[in-house]
């Protein structure tokens, strides 16, 4: 079905393709990286905007095949890569369990974040403080799902963890931010703790914060 011999993100660090970045190298297949740079007037790459004329970054391209949306990028390839296990098995119900927290955190907590991190381009004065409302419900719950439990679906990581890892990560423009909340922040330093995580903060030269630094 893919045809593709090559893979390629076109990214920019800390953004939501933090999250297929670190699925792509958790899969630990070769792929390319591509940072969209906007030049000192704020304009996006004419041959991005050909790729994704939306502007926004994640994209990747599998071959001819072109992907937007981090977590659509994320279900490609873990459909790609079953032996990752970035997705449970389909007919199971850590799968429907998958669908619904990566459904949630894009539906959800990330519009949230979005909201609490840009309040500009939402134009309405009390954008943020409904936001951080929002978002802290959605965190809240989140946390308590973590409680005796290592990752949000199943017995193993999945795409959903990578995907909450970057959304933690934003979530420290809230205050209290996400990661202090006690399951989310074990939950986080688990998460780095993924040799794919580590590699990707890494390449996208993004700091630890000072209690996953041992
Ligand atoms: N729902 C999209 C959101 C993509 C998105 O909004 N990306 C942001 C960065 S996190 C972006 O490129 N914004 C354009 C900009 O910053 O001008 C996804 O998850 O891929």
């Amino acid at each position: 079905m893919f045809t593709g011999m090559s893979l390629r993100l076109h990214y920019r660090p800390g953004t939501a393709s933090m999250a297929p970045h670190a699925a792509l190298a958790e899969i630990g297949v070769e792929y390319e990286l591509v940072e969209v740079v906007r030049d000192d007037a704020g304009t996006i790459p004419a041959d991005y905007l050909a790729l994704n004329p939306s502007g926004r970054v994640p994209t990747l391209e599998d071959g001819a095949l072109v992907v937007t949306e981090s977590a659509a990028i994320l279900l490609h390839l873990g459909d790609r890569y079953p032996d990752a296990h970035l997705v449970p098995d389909v007919g199971t119900a850590e799968r429907t369990e998958l669908y619904r927290s990566l459904l949630n955190q894009t539906n959800t907590l990330q519009p949230a974040l979005m909201r609490v991190m840009y309040p500009e381009r939402y134009g309405e004065a009390g954008v943020r403080e409904a936001a951080v409302a929002d978002a802290q419900e959605q965190v809240a719950r989140i946390d308590g799902q973590l409680a005796n439990r290592l990752w949000l679906v199943g017995t193993e990581r999945t795409a959903a963890d990578l995907f909450l890892f970057m959304l933690t990560r934003w979530g420290r423009h809230l205050d209290p931010p996400a990661w202090d909340r006690p399951n989310i922040r074990a939950h986080f330093v688990r998460t780095l703790a993924l040799p794919g995580v580590g590699r990707m903060m890494d390449e996208q030269g993004l700091e630890r914060p000072p209690f996953a630094v041992a």
